[in-house]
């Protein structure tokens, strides 16, 4: 392993890049990294351990939570609360954002594990963060985790995969780190990760088909359709679980789409926990990310637990998709679901 970078030496190098950074942001991702290496720890064992099953509780959108989502969810709060590096937490687990230390001035809005209902039958999960410089002088506020997606200062997520990964940006390009579990480090393993700019594998649902809109049904149609020079027809890939799915497209390049359905009017996924933190890392990346019209990233935020549509991944494909959906009209929502 020597010779090999770990994420807390990286962290501090390039804390050179912010001349005017005190320290505070590394320190911060920094808990993260340490909170993640716990929760993996966990998660590793859950097979083992008595720890699977749903906690009983209901989480704020209505889903049972299961433990491990519990135990996350408590890790990474634990962690940012020693560390004592921001201000507020905002949690995909909790109704409203917790209080850590109103003289810090970053805020953490964090899905602790999301795809948590992949846990029993061993298929990845993550977690995914996000980090903003508060607004409010002091008594931080809902309006200081209300920002839009492009006032993120730092945003990544943990793969707990057949190895775990950490993945980052600082809106200075994206690093992944491996974690060498013989050493318990993150060690640098993707330096600079760049998203094709085209791929071959599209990740939607399509169980939902009946339910999508116009567009999204005819760009599905269109990826399935024979085309030698656009090497069609693609590959369906989906886990179900969006750190994994946007992990590969990352790496292999792709589409994913959770678009609205009939059922979801809004979209299923959360614009502040999962759908900007992972806008602003495929953006790094040089891919696209966009609610199938308008930049994931320049979305107003109203409510902590916002949902949107998204379209995210290599820059080609994504713009495609978004053709579709212009051609198909957005007019009302009952016309977009008309197929
Ligand atoms: P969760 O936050 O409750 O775990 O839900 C989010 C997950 C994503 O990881 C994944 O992309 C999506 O839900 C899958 O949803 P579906 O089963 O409707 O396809
Ligand atoms: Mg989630």
């Amino acid at each position: 392993m020597l010779g090999f970078q770990t994420l807390g030496q990286f962290i501090i190098e390039k804390q050179a890049d912010f001349p005017y950074a005190k320290g505070e942001l590394s320190r911060l991702l920094r808990d993260i990294g340490i909170a993640a290496k716990i929760v993996n720890r966990e998660v590793n064992k859950a097979g083992l351990m008595d720890i699977l099953g749903h906690a009983g509780n209901i989480n704020v959108q209505g889903e049972s939570q299961q433990k491990l989502d519990v135990f996350a969810d408590e890790q990474f709060i634990s962690a940012l609360r020693s560390g004592g590096e921001c201000c507020i937490v905002a949690s995909e687990e909790n109704e409203d954002f917790i209080p850590i230390n109103d003289e810090a001035k970053y805020v953490v809005a964090i899905d602790p594990l999301d795809g948590s209902s992949n846990i029993d039958v061993n298929v990845a999960v993550g977690t995914i963060f996000s980090i903003y410089r508060r607004v409010s002088a002091h008594g931080a506020c809902l309006s200081d985790v209300l920002q839009k997606g492009t006032e993120q200062v730092a945003a990544g997520y943990i793969i707990y995969g057949s190895s775990t990964m950490l993945v980052y940006t600082t809106g200075k390009g994206v690093n992944g780190f491996t974690l060498d579990p013989s050493i318990g480090e993150f060690c640098l393993s993707h330096p600079d990760l760049q998203i094709p700019k085209t791929g071959t594998i599209y990740s939607v649902n399509e169980g939902n088909y009946v339910h999508f809109p116009k567009g999204v049904k005819q760009y599905i149609k269109y990826c399935q359709v024979e085309d030698v020079s656009t090497n069609r027809p693609y590959t369906s890939r989906y886990i179900g679980s969006m750190v994994a799915d946007l992990h590969r497209n990352l790496i292999k390049g792709g589409i994913f789409v959770y678009p609205v359905t009939s059922a979801a009017p809004n979209g299923k996924l959360r614009l502040v926990y999962e759908c900007n933190p992972m806008a602003f890392i495929i953006e790094q990346a040089g891919g696209r990310a966009t609610n199938g019209w308008d930049r994931i990233l320049a979305l107003p935020v109203t409510e902590l637990h916002q949902r949107s549509p998204i379209f995210i991944g290599s820059e080609a494909m994504v713009k495609r998709a978004e053709a579709f959906m212009a051609e198909a009209g957005t007019l009302t929502f009952n016309d977009i679901i008309t197929a």
